[in-house]
């Protein structure tokens, strides 16, 4: 695989330089400064690229050029913005850029409920602890009907456990984590400087009523159909990321999840050129996915890999787990067979070793993540020696 790394762009305080000291081949990044449903100019392209060459290295993977809200649940202007879609990967096809990540979750990017759970070497993880999501979808967000969507245990949980130590400081740094921290950096929808956070969610929510999960598939076959003939024009792979986590939330449609999804948008859309971010970590969250038959299964229509795993617990809790996890090893194993150059970046990787006085975007530590890549090289170069002696 191509060892790729998240990079946020010029004002990432990770430069790079730093990377390619620690063998980063490839850059995943994205034109952040354009707002979401405007078109990448092929200026923009061009100079994103050119900064990224002048340091010996490759933009390898855009991540996100993102969807908006209205191609997910059609509103008026949804033709409008596949046309600028469309153009903008027009654009990167022409200077090179051949593999796009794109998400088809509505409003939430990704949720966890702890950016600094503690580990016991003194190191912290990114945490999604299903009770405190309960608590602030029931009594933060209050949405309707909201506690129909957990079960007797969660409510129970939820009750003794997480509202008896919640105050209003509490209260607001989980508003914090969910909405913005987690949010801010990734989904153009919401910024660090909304003042109401809760209320510009609930309105996102609000977008989505009457929007199941056969209208949610829908309106992404309508979407790719319409921009398979620019990617097939350039050569471009376009490959979703699963919902993170793999289940549903909020009420919301969730159509990425497990084998059945995948299989779904797959079909829907037979074009090579339509595929998938196997991201091991959003996958590994559901409990009910085993990670490493869906990579051997979907390695052909896989173009990215996100490098991660989850241990998730049978009360729906889960913590990022070591990037030495068994499973991680089986997909690791599964790519470099069978998709030799396929971009990999490692993702989520601990706080470690001053990382947490860096102020990083959430889950994009450098020392856990270069830690992490040295793990998956460690593999890598495993699995290539061992196939060299065969
Ligand atoms: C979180 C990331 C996601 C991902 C997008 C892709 O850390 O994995 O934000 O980049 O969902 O569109």
């Amino acid at each position: 695989m191509e060892k790729t790394w998240r990079w946020f762009g010029p004002n990432d305080k990770i430069t790079l330089d730093m990377l390619r000291q620690i063998g980063v081949e490839g850059i995943v990044t994205a034109l952040h400064h354009i707002p979401n449903g405007e078109v990448w100019t092929a200026e923009e392209v061009n100079k994103m690229k050119d900064l990224i060459e002048s340091h010996g290295l490759r933009w390898s993977v855009v991540e996100s050029l993102p969807v908006c809200e209205a191609i997910k649940y059609a509103g008026p202007e949804r033709d409008q913005l596949i046309e600028n879609y469309k153009e903008s990967l027009a654009n990167l096809g022409r200077a090179g850029v051949k593999t796009v990540c794109y998400n088809f979750m509505p409003v939430l990017d990704w949720a966890r409920t702890d950016l600094e759970y503690p580990n016991p070497d003194g190191t912290s993880n990114l945490y999604f602890n299903l009770a405190e999501f309960a608590y602030f979808d029931i009594h933060i967000l209050k949405r309707p009907g909201a506690e129909a969507s957990y079960d007797a245990e969660t409510l129970r949980r939820v009750a003794e456990e997480v509202a008896p130590r919640m105050d209003a400081e509490a209260e607001a740094r989980l508003v914090d984590t969910i909405i913005v921290k987690t949010q801010g950096f990734v989904n153009g929808n919401i910024s660090e400087q909304d003042l109401n956070p809760v209320e510009k969610f609930r309105s996102l929510l609000d977008l989505y009523k009457g929007i199941d999960a056969e209208k949610l598939r829908e309106n992404m076959a309508y979407f790719l159909r319409a921009i398979m003939p620019v990617c097939d024009e350039w050569d471009i792979n376009m490959c979703v990321h699963p919902d993170d986590p793999a289940m549903q939330i909020l009420g919301l449609p969730r159509i990425v999840t497990c084998d059945a999804d995948i299989q779904a948008f797959l079909d829907a859309v037979p074009n090579p050129h339509n595929g998938l971010t196997f991201c091991a970590g959003s996958l590994s969250s559901n409990a009910a996915n085993d990670v490493p038959a869906l990579a051997k299964k979907y390695a052909g229509r896989t173009h990215f890999v996100h490098a991660r795993i989850c241990a998730p617990k049978p009360n729906g809790d889960f913590k990022e787990a070591s990037h030495l996890d068994p499973r991680l090893i089986e997909v690791v194993r599964t790519f470099e067979k069978e998709r030799p150059g396929v971009p990999m970046r490692v993702d989520h990787a601990p706080l470690m070793l001053g990382d947490e006085k860096m102020g990083y975007n959430a889950g994009y530590s450098f020392h856990g993540r270069m830690l992490a890549l040295g793990m998956v090289s460690g593999m890598m170069a495993a699995i290539q020696h061992s196939q060299s002696d065969c």
